[in-house]
This record gives structure tokens, sequence and C-alpha cells, in this order.
């Protein structure tokens, strides 16, 4: 298991959080996501054999947000 932290741009609200938690969540491979309004980054726990940061990135950005 692996943690990430990636910072994601553009939430403005609890909406938001729910919205990139959810992206987070529906990948493969996630196994916990904590994403961080004011921060303005996700911390996720996930299984290097399944997924990847790059595939959250993708996550999050098909979710609507920017990542770096
Ligand atoms: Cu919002």
């Amino acid at each position: 298991m692996a943690t990430a932290t990636i910072t994601v741009k553009g939430m403005t609200c609890s909406g938001c959080v729910n919205s990139v938690t959810k992206a987070l969540k529906g990948v493969e491979g996630v196994q916990e996501a904590n994403v961080d309004l004011q921060g303005q980054k996700a911390t996720v726990t996930f299984d290097e054999a399944k997924t990847n940061v790059a595939k959250l990135k993708e996550a999050i950005e098909e979710a609507g947000y920017d990542t770096e």
C-alpha cells in the first residue's frame, strides 16, 4: 500500500470535496481518500499493484478539477 498527497485546484466548497472523494474512491485499488478543501489537496492510500498517481490525477481531472 502506498500513500500520495496530490494537489487539487479549484475546490470551493464541501460539494467539491465530495466530488473529488467520490472520484478517487471510484478508482480501482484506492483504499482511502482524504480530501482537504483548505489545503487544496488529497491524501490517497492505494494499492500500487492496481493503480498509480497518474491514474489518480486523471480521475480528479475527469471530475473537473486541476492537479499539478
Ligand atoms: Cu463546490
